[in-house]
């Protein structure tokens, strides 16, 4: 009867602890769900993951990313209907074509306190230069990289796509804008030509260029490029950079016929679902402090001109990070073109379908 007593009192015990674990993990679970979520949708490579597990303490949120390989792919997959995203990096072009189509929203200013950083001489060149719907992330520059132990006579032009000797193992961007203006700035055009002329000249040169390619990519070149699968490449600035930290032997260079300088800018959904926490995470962005440590880890300079002075030299005097005033004088950013898109699309599936 003692026994059973002690046994009885110990499985009583055991009961309620269980039961109290069980309050407690449902609790648990009830706070995990209650956790905010920040939904930000961006390219890949393109934010310290540091600095997203920072936000996250300091909100008491979780961040989800998820990532894009353009501009184009993102905005077909919210036209096709993906909702939930609270944020979005598009470049300016994309951005101004967005907002003409009411899908973004319009930014709260009480809510950014630290857009006053942004660096007024890249607002005077902006799309958005009041802000209005888009903040400034990061500015990267196309250019080309490539392994110089393995790649003899490199000139800076968009002219190496031609190589012949380098064939199978070079590739370019997929990505219609960047690599149709790649081919128009290598003939001495504007990247954000209308003219139907132009445009076939380019066609031209890039089907050329196609014979001598693997492939067209956004994302398996820095992989192929470390590993020594390419020997040169189509490339985003900072990407190049981090690879450079895999391998010594990566080289960047800025064609010398000009290039696309890109902005791609923080915005929020028109449907966003925690437009405060976007707001919140915009800002935090932009605080020089950690503005400058994005930049130092992804190598692409964010336009907030209090970080300025806290990146070290080696960003400082990177000309591919920071471009010299001749090749800046002869790159442009992509502009939103309106209609004559349709003449880009044409050149660029008859591109992809050629052998
Ligand atoms: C980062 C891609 C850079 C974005 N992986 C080009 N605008």
């Amino acid at each position: 009867m003692k026994a059973c007593r002690g046994i009885c009192r110990t499985a009583a015990a055991a009961l309620a602890a269980a039961s109290l674990l069980a309050a407690a993990s449902l609790a648990l679970t009830a706070c995990a769900k209650a956790r905010p979520v920040l939904s930000l949708y961006t390219w890949s490579d393109y934010i310290k993951p540091d600095l997203i597990r920072r936000f996250e303490r300091e909100r008491g949120c979780r961040v989800v990313l998820d990532t894009f390989e353009s501009n184009e792919a993102m905005y077909a997959k919210l036209r096709a209907g993906a909702t939930g995203y609270d944020l979005l990096t598009p470049s300016s072009y994309m951005v101004s074509l967005m907002h003409a189509q009411g899908l973004l929203r319009r930014l709260d200013h009480a809510l950014l306190p630290n857009l006053a950083h942004i660096d007024p001489d890249y607002l005077a060149a902006a799309i958005d230069k009041t802000m209005d719907h888009s903040v400034p992330y990061m500015i990267t520059n196309t250019g080309i990289a490539y392994l110089e132990g393995r790649v003899r006579d490199v000139v800076p032009s968009w002219r190496m796509f031609g190589r012949t000797d380098l064939a199978g193992r070079m590739t370019m961007f997929n990505d219609m804008r960047e690599t149709i203006g790649a081919a128009l700035k290598c003939l001495g055009h504007s990247l954000n030509s209308t003219d139907a002329s132009e445009l076939a000249g380019a066609e031209t040169l890039l089907l050329e260029w196609k014979k001598n390619l693997a492939k067209f990519d956004n994302e398996q070149y820095k992989i192929g490029l470390a590993s020594g699968e390419f020997l040169l490449v189509h490339a985003w600035s900072g990407d190049v950079f981090q690879v450079r930290k895999e391998n010594s032997d990566v080289r960047f260079i800025v064609p010398e016929e000009g290039t696309v300088i890109s902005c791609d800018d923080l915005v929020i959904p028109a449907d966003a679902r925690e437009p405060g926490l976007a707001h919140a995470f915009i800002d935090f962005l932009h605080d020089p402090a950690v503005a400058a440590e994005n930049t130092v880890a992804i190598y692409y300079l964010c336009p907030n001109k209090a970080s300025y002075a806290l990146l070290p030299a080696e960003i400082r005097e990177n000309p591919g990070i920071f471009l010299a005033p001749e090749i800046r004088a002869k790159s442009e950013m992509i502009a939103d073109i309106g209609p004559a898109n349709a003449l880009y699309v044409a050149v660029w599936d008859r591109l992809k379908a050629a052998r």
